[in-house]
């Protein structure tokens, strides 16, 4: 039975309060006083970089003071150089609960500009923060009692985003191609895509070097679902390269990083953030030279996005720096155009059709018409593992809202209502099995609930 169009009024506001209760449970106050929530209880138990910005997006509909301190408490781990690091550590976390933990990255010893008073990683993840901020504040703008409030966040919070957006368009972009390098696949958010594979076959582990280390993750999860030993020796070793440098992005220039690709997802969502900065920067009276910087990096973006087509793939292709080669793998990733915005026609149709083909949701096997992380299509597709195959309901947020910005509304109302629907079947789950709709991962999962009151949001409309 359908949730959004014939479910009674009450079902929908039983599925709302059960993602707004839940995504409040999921929230600590951590002995450092930040107030922040974990992406998931058991199996991500520390602050995520871009599990945080969907967070917060979700929590401003819920609790506008909360949605505020969610961005605080991810600020305060960034770093001198401005970068945003990909895991801000919940101190009350026992140590081995998760891990790579402080004892890994260690930033203060091995970086000047890690910050003080929190212990953080030193990679990063998908930009996307400016697109909460912004969010948080046209809410409380929309509200005579919460108007000043939100115009003093945004005084508060802008410099902080532009100087995370000067570190992304420069340090990991000094070609200034408008395309963003990463140096660890965790930096895209899609860890062991097949995307990666190619690029990480190519990194060579010194297993005496190789720092010692365990796998929590295999208490809370089915180790047939998550990245395999082989990836994780090489996730440790790219990191190790990383942090043993200084996590110093000066490698990146002479190519000496074991790993280093230029992201199109990453890239188109540093676009849409960019419009937000933008936005957020004319509510915080920035300074001309600074809109005109920020309007700059948006061009930028989508001339390397547009460079990143590719004809036959009816999309964007990442590229591995260390060989030039673009990385033709057909993943959800293909749809950094779409997400990026503003495509000309043509590109847009191609696009859609892509979409809607048996690459994608028109797939004979699939269980729902959610999209797939990696195309049923693609060789090497696994419908349980991790990036490589199954649906996760934050990304298909971020297609709907893709469509709903290129004026593709039925399409993103098709995806939503197919994504309630199992969402209010099997609960806030992590991803799930495309071919079966069977949940997998973390069974409550923090932007799984922020996504699912965004869509609730949006149907009122
Ligand atoms: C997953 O990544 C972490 C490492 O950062 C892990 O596998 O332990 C990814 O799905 C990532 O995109 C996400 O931010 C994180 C927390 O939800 O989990």
């Amino acid at each position: 039975m359908p949730l959004v169009s014939t479910a009674p009024h009450s079902r929908r506001t039983l599925l709302g309060q059960q993602a707004r209760d839940g995504l409040i449970a999921n929230g600590v106050v951590a002995s450092d006083g930040r107030r922040f929530t974990k992406a998931a209880p058991k199996l991500y138990p520390h602050q995520w970089s871009w599990d945080s910005a969907f967070i917060a997006m979700g929590l401003s509909r819920v609790d506008l003071n909360l949605a505020m301190a969610e961005m605080r408490s991810l600020f305060a781990g960034q770093w001198g150089d401005g970068r945003l690091p990909h895991i801000v550590l919940n101190p009350d976390v026992a140590p081995g609960q998760y891990a790579p933990g402080a004892e890994f990255w260690q930033a203060r010893r091995f970086s000047p500009l890690a910050p003080r008073q929190v212990e953080t990683s030193g990679i990063v993840q998908p930009p996307v923060h400016a697109m909460a901020l912004e969010t948080i504040v046209r809410k409380g703008l929309s509200r005579k009692d919460t108007a000043a409030q939100a115009r003093a966040y945004a005084r508060e919070m802008y410099p902080k985003a532009l100087a995370w957006h000067r570190y992304v368009a420069t340090a990991r972009d000094p070609e200034g191609s408008g395309l963003a390098t990463i140096v660890h696949s965790w930096e895209s958010g899609l860890d062991n895509s097949p995307r990666w594979d190619g690029p990480l076959s190519r990194v060579k582990v010194d297993g005496r070097r190789l720092v010692r280390y365990e796998r929590p993750d295999l208490k809370h999860a089915d180790a047939s679902h998550r990245p395999s030993q082989l990836d994780y020796d090489r996730y440790y070793w790219k990191a190790q390269a990383y942090r043993d440098g200084g996590y110093s992005d000066a490698a990146l220039a002479r190519g000496a990083l074991p790993f280093a690709v230029k992201d199109v997802l990453f890239s188109a969502l540093f676009v849409r953030a960019n419009e937000s900065l933008l936005r957020l920067a004319k509510i915080a009276r920035a300074p001309a030279a600074e809109l005109a910087q920020i309007q700059r990096w948006i061009a930028n973006g989508r001339r390397g996005l547009a460079r990143a087509w590719d004809a036959e793939a009816s999309g964007a292709l990442d590229v591995d720096v260390l060989t030039g080669e673009p990385l033709r793998v057909k993943t959800i990733a293909l749809f950094a155009p779409l997400i990026a915005g503003r495509l000309p026609p043509d590109k847009l149709k191609a696009q859609l059709a892509l979409l809607q083909s048996r690459d994608f949701l028109g797939h004979p096997d699939l269980a729902q018409k959610v999209v797939p992380s990696t195309s049923p299509e693609q060789p090497g597709f696994d419908p349980t593992r991790y990036w490589r195959g199954p649906s996760w309901p934050i990304l298909n947020h971020v297609i709907t809202d893709a469509l709903r910005q290129a004026g593709a509304a039925p399409l993103a109302r098709q995806i939503e209502r197919a994504s309630l629907e199992q969402i209010s079947r099997h609960g806030f789950f992590e991803y799930s099995n495309p071919l079966t709709g069977e949940p997998l991962g973390s069974r409550v999962q923090a932007w799984t609930q922020a996504a699912t009151l965004m869509w609730l949001g949006q149907g009122k409309r």
